[in-house]
């Protein structure tokens, strides 16, 4: 049984290193997420490989962890880079983002989480600005599970994630962690330069459901930041 943590007071991120041995490298990591995206820092290289999503439509099922509001997904989805397979597992959101661009937070972020077959795991992080209403995202707003940590499944609704992906396929890519405890590092981190849209009232409604669960941004250390342009 994990030591629980949350987002302030004394299980909260400045603490979350000394709440079990099993979470120190959230205090003495030097790979930590999330970070300060700052573009022109950014070391542009056209080169990085490029990626191929392949995910299913599929039944979506919805928990509220106490966390987060994440979807599991049933195996099948997967993205492809460099002939590598990164199984999708699930999405959740973060109010505010937890990655800053340039500096500034935006009021929500997708992590989609993804596992390749070795162990090692790819998170895509998307942006949310305010703006228009977002279907998909209404899709999930109308099938909330009734309590906090209990899955339900909608059968019948169909759902693919893809469609959070933005326009524009310009990423940020670094070496990072998970950006809860226990901070495991070693997680390839791609973020979108491109926010995606939501609307005032249901990025509201996003942060009434989870509070505000995003990690303070952390030191690039000695990383480099790379972006997909130049
Ligand atoms: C959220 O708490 C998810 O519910 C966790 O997923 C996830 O941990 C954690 O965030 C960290 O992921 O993309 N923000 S993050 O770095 O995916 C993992 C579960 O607990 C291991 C399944
Ligand atoms: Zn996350």
């Amino acid at each position: 049984h994990n030591p629980h943590w949350s987002y302030s007071g004394e299980e909260g991120p400045d603490h979350w290193g000394d709440l079990s041995p099993d979470y120190a490298t959230c205090k003495t990591g030097k790979n930590q997420s999330p970070i300060n995206l700052m573009a022109d820092d950014a070391v542009g290289t056209t080169s990085l490989p490029g990626f191929d999503v392949h995910y299913r439509d599929t039944v979506l099922k919805v928990i509220n962890n106490g966390h987060t509001l994440q979807a599991n997904v049933p195996l099948g989805s997967y993205i492809k880079i460099k002939n590598q397979r990164y199984e999708l597992l699930q999405y959740h959101f973060h109010t505010p983002s937890e990655h800053q661009l340039n500096g500034f937070n935006y009021p929500m972020e997708l992590h989609l989480v993804h596992r390749d077959g070795r162990g090692h795991y790819l998170v895509i992080g998307i942006l949310f600005r305010e703006g228009k209403e977002n279907d998909a995202l209404q899709t999930i707003l109308n099938h909330l599970p009734k309590k906090v940590g209990k899955q339900e499944i909608f059968n019948g609704i169909e759902f693919n994630p893809n469609v959070f992906f933005p326009e524009s396929k310009k990423f940020f890519k670094y070496s990072g962690s998970l950006t809860t405890p226990p901070c495991t590092e070693g997680v390839y981190w791609m973020v979108f330069k491109q926010p995606i849209e939501a609307s005032a009232e249901q990025l509201e409604k996003m942060n009434e459901l989870m509070g505000a669960n995003a990690r303070p941004v952390q030191d690039l250390e000695a990383r480099s930041l790379l972006k997909s342009w130049s």
